[in-house]
């Protein structure tokens, strides 16, 4: 299926033209009908000559429901631009010219109406429409001449409208779901049903999502699904589509402008930095202003940065992603005011002097979607999901100066200074405090901020530090113990001689050895501590085993003291150890095996 909406001036024959291609009747409230005077959005469907769906959104002309007209045509990939033939272009002819400028669309096609009544064609005023349009995507669109009423041209228009579908890029089925609400109401007996223009995604019934509006988010799940009246397990883009949801929210409190996202793929933004990209200066524009975004409509303020670079600030947070265009209004006016499009959905403080001038630089500078190596470097580290969901394009490969490590996508100076921080801070710990355990990871986490706290395991290893039970340290080998390294070496030397004397504590004491100097030393994988104040090297398990495995097994304690040639002091908690570590094992009161798998 394909949707296209209509745009053009008041009475001008949309709804008309409409209803002649579908046979069914866009005016849906009978106070449309009775004056004769669109209102709100009108929907209507039909097949054309190839078998292809489309479906119409049909929007109001007057003046007074632009807002209703920005609605049908925000979601539209491609709109009927309609001019009356006896009329000629007209003031809201410029204002849906200039919404469609603003959104961006360049696919349709000119409908010169009412043909009937301008006999002799309108060379002129096709001339006119197509000088109006000169400037926008619909520079180029064919135009056709009809009469609804006599029914001239309308086989042509089909045609025309089967080439302008058959024409229009293909929609994304696998991308994720963001639907504009353009009607909500309630089914007795089935409740919740909202519609609007899937542009991209799939919808599945029984699928979750989320919807989002002014009061917040919900989740939704998704209880049945039509499109043009007939029920669908699952439906893709581009179609229109109704949605009996599910949710925490009631009826009343859902609204054209709230929208049904995919899970929580969209992030939703209150503060946008955009670009123009039609209409008035930024400077000259009032403060105050209404942002047109799907069949949203959002009260905003506007900060110049410059003629063509803002920032506005949302009365509420909505899914954007960069690229997006929106149309601003003067609030209160009938017309298009200028056109933007999102650069920043995640835009910095300003809070210095200046940021406002480099901002504006800083804008001028980034293309449309973004630039992956400005935005990693912006927040020194960003997962590479961060960035899709905002929108930023070009994320096929890690660009120069980025350095990728699973997910995250990290800025190579901001890496730098990291490992350079965390080197500096431990080895400034060491020379303070010889004796540290080193430094905790909750003050390593915030000397590299949260971005780098996702990356400890990859500076530290970059930065030729340890990570142990919740320190970070010198690897043992470049510790140097300050103080308590002569002590510590005279107690290495002799056990290297005498692995199982470990030393008394009057011995310890004399060699100016205490807890703390003992505790370090082991940190340091300089020795080992056993219960009962046993110190000995790290290595004399080891030795042990080997001494033990040659014994007849089982041995006794006093067997195993005679072979390593100490004590029962050593010998007890050194055979309590090997227990522990699983090497040997205990058969009852003085008897033990070596075990061997
Ligand atoms: N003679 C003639 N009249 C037409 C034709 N198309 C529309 N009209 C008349 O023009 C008037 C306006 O038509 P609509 O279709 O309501 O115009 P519209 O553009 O939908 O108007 P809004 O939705 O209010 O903007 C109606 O009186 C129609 O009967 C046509 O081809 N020939
Ligand atoms: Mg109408």
């Amino acid at each position: 299926m394909f949707v296209v909406a209509t745009a053009g001036h008041v009475d001008h024959g949309k709804s008309t033209l409409v209803r002649a291609l579908t046979g069914m009747e866009p005016d849906r409230w009978a106070e449309e009908r009775r004056r004769g005077l669109t209102i709100d959005l009108g929907f209507a469907w039909t097949t054309l000559p190839s078998g292809r769906e489309v479906a119409f959104v049909d929007v109001p002309g007057h003046e007074r429901f632009l807002g209703n007209m920005l609605a049908g045509v925000g979601p539209a990939p491609a709109v009927c631009f309609v001019v009356a033939a006896d009329e000629g272009w007209q003031a809201q002819s410029s204002d849906h010219r200039d919404a469609i400028a603003a959104l961006g669309i360049s696919r349709g096609i000119v409908v010169l109406t009412r043909s009937d009544r301008a006999p002799g064609g309108a060379p002129e005023v096709l001339a006119r429409v197509r000088s109006e349009l000169a400037g926008t995507g619909l520079r180029d669109a064919p135009a056709i001449t009809v009469s609804a009423v006599e029914g001239t041209g309308l086989d042509e228009l089909r045609s025309a409208l089967d080439t302008l579908v058959g024409s229009l890029p293909a929609p994304e089925p696998n991308a994720r779901v963001r639907l504009w609400i353009d009607r909500s109401f309630t089914i007795n007996g089935a409740g919740t049903v909202v519609t609007g223009t899937l542009t991209a995604g799939t919808l599945s019934r029984g699928g979750n999502l989320l919807i989002a509006g002014a009061h917040g988010t919900a989740p939704v799940s998704v209880r049945g699904l039509h499109s043009c009246n007939r029920a669908v397990e699952s439906i893709g883009p581009t179609s229109r589509v109704a949605v009996n949801i599910r949710s925490g929210v009631p009826a009343e409190g859902i609204h054209r402008g709230d929208v049904l996202l995919a899970g929580d793929s969209w992030p939703l933004a209150d503060a946008v930095d955009v670009r123009r990209t039609m209409g008035s200066s930024f400077t000259d524009a009032p403060q105050q202003l209404m942002v047109h975004i799907g069949t949203a409509a959002v009260p905003g303020r506007l900060r110049p940065f410059d003629a063509d670079h803002a920032r506005l600030m949302l009365d509420r947070r909505i899914p954007l992603e960069l690229g997006d265009r929106l149309v601003l209004r003067a609030g209160g006016s009938r017309s298009v005011l200028a056109g933007a499009q999102i650069l920043d959905v995640e835009p910095p403080a300003l809070s210095r002097r200046g940021d406002s001038g480099r901002r504006a630089a800083a804008l001028a500078a980034m293309p449309t979607g973004g630039d992956p190596l400005t935005e990693v470097a912006r927040r020194g580290a960003v997962r590479i999901n961060e960035l899709r969901r905002m929108g930023v394009t070009g994320l096929g490969q890690v660009p120069g100066g980025v350095k990728a490590f699973g997910e995250w996508w990290v800025h190579e100076p901001a890496f730098e200074v990291w490992r350079l921080r965390l080197r500096t801070a431990v080895e400034q710990l060491r020379e303070r405090d010889p004796l540290a355990a080193g430094l905790s990871l909750g003050a390593a986490r915030d000397l590299i901020g949260p971005a780098g706290g996702a990356l400890l395991d990859p500076i530290l290893e970059a930065a030729g530090l340890e990570h142990g039970t919740g320190y970070i340290n010198l690897p043992g080998e470049h510790r140097n113990l300050g103080a308590a390294e002569k002590g510590i070496g005279e107690l290495e030397s002799r056990l290297k001689d005498h692995p199982f004397a470990a030393p008394e504590a009057g011995d310890l004491d004399m060699l100016g050895l205490g807890t703390r100097e003992l505790a370090a030393a082991e940190r340091s994988g300089r020795v080992l501590r056993l219960g009962g104040g046993i110190v000995l090297l790290p290595r004399a398990p080891a030795l042990a085993m080997r001494e033990l495995s040659a014994l007849p097994q089982p041995f006794t304690t006093s067997e195993a003291r005679q072979a390593l040639g100490t004590t029962r002091r050593v010998v007890i908690p050194l055979l309590e150890y090997l227990d522990s570590r699983g090497w040997t094992r205990r058969l009852d009161a003085s008897r033990r095996t070596i075990k061997r798998d």
